[in-house]
């Protein structure tokens, strides 16, 4: 019996040194040392021995129990720090190495533009403002002279929100997405702070869709309010902007018009960059405007009828507003050359990326 524990060893030393993985190393311990291994089978034969012999026997086979274990143990070491070389061999990092650089983004040219214009009328002493996008009739419209089936509303292609009415408390009429801006004159008037110099930026939407429409864009409204404001001082605010965003050679013009919430009301008008306001180039008609100059959006003096839906006294105090679209106003920068408003909110990257 002891030759057969000499030989177990001996298979058992063999059988390790071809050993390459951690699971065969697994499978050939309890193939040897496992609770129905090769050591535990042959030690089953002890019980048939003298007792002397027995006990000889069972020291010796001890023995070998703990260098199989000694040995499985080194191996298992051994195949341990393979695999960590291994894996440092191919694994490895070079933690000076410089990453990947996420890809810087911008803002949107809308959002530039907002701020750009916020910023000039700043400097007049306006302040920006945002009032609600999801309005009252009577604010977008009825306050502003447009009494209910006023054809001129028709001009604003309106979406209107089913049983906005029932969700929306104040009950002002039906409930709209506002299509202009000038939904924050009242609103602003309503405040009671005098005197008024709003600048009012904001999302507006009506049912349009076309090369220089888009159903969701942005206005930029003014309003100043006060005691004894003139023609005089909306043309030296129009000026002001225009030099400042367009450039100094740029010239301004008042051209009569209608709005149901302005008396008078004009469009306002900005030369254009192409052929410096003459209407030619070459002696041929401008492409761009045709005449020499280019709209830029509606303005005028504040209807008393407003004046008084704030609350004021329209005897009293008098006021100027202005409201034009975002984007048309960048659009018509020099070198932007966008020839569809539309592809500013497609999220075209390759667009965008350019601002
Ligand atoms: C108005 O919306 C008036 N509330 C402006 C106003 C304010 C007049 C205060 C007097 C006093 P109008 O509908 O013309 O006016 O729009 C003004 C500007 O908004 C246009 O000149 C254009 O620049 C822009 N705009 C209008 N509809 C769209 C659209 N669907 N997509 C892009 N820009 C638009």
């Amino acid at each position: 019996m002891k030759q057969e524990l000499e030989q177990l060893k001996q298979a058992f030393s063999q059988a390790l040194e071809v050993i390459e993985s951690s699971d065969a190393l697994e499978a050939l311990r309890i193939e040897y040392l496992g609770r129905k291994g090769k050591l535990t089978d042959l030690l089953k034969g002890l019980k048939d021995l003298s007792p002397d012999d027995r006990k000889e026997i069972g020291a010796f086979a001890n023995e070998v129990k703990i260098d199989l274990e000694a040995q499985f143990a080194r191996k298992q070491s051994e195949l341990a720090s393979l695999f960590a070389g291994k894996i440092a061999q191919e694994e490895w990092i070079d933690i000076t190495a410089p990453g990947i650089e996420p890809e810087d983004g911008n803002l949107h040219l809308t959002t530039q533009s907002i701020e750009e214009i916020a910023d000039i009328f700043t400097q007049l002493g306006f302040v920006r403002v945002r009032h609600p996008e999801v309005e009252w009739d009577w604010y977008a419209f009825e306050s502003l002279n447009m009494p209910k089936d006023h054809a001129a509303r028709d001009e604003w292609e309106t979406f209107f929100i089913a049983d906005g009415d029932k969700i929306m408390e104040g009950k002002k009429g039906k409930v709209v997405l506002t299509p202009h801006t000038t939904n924050g004159q009242v609103r602003e008037i309503e405040k009671g702070q005098l005197p008024i110099r709003m600048m009012n930026i904001n999302k507006c939407y009506r049912r349009q869709a076309d090369v220089t429409h888009a159903p969701m864009f942005h206005q930029f409204e003014g309003l100043m309010i006060d005691k004894n404001v003139t023609i005089a001082q909306l043309k030296g605010v129009f000026d002001f902007f225009v030099k400042r965003f367009f450039g100094p050679d740029r010239e301004v013009r008042l051209r009569p018009h209608h709005f149901r919430f302005t008396e008078p009301s004009f469009e306002l008008d900005i030369s254009c960059n192409l052929c410096g306001g003459i209407g030619k180039v070459d002696g041929k008609k401008c492409r761009m405007c045709k005449q020499g100059w280019l709209e830029l959006g509606g303005a005028g003096m504040v209807h008393p009828n407003v004046i008084k839906a704030g609350g004021l006294d329209p005897e009293v105090y008098t006021g100027f507003a202005f409201g034009w679209g975002v984007e048309r106003t960048f659009m018509m920068k020099s070198g932007m050359n966008i020839a569809d408003i539309r592809i500013l909110y497609k999220n075209d990257l390759r667009f965008l990326k350019q601002f």
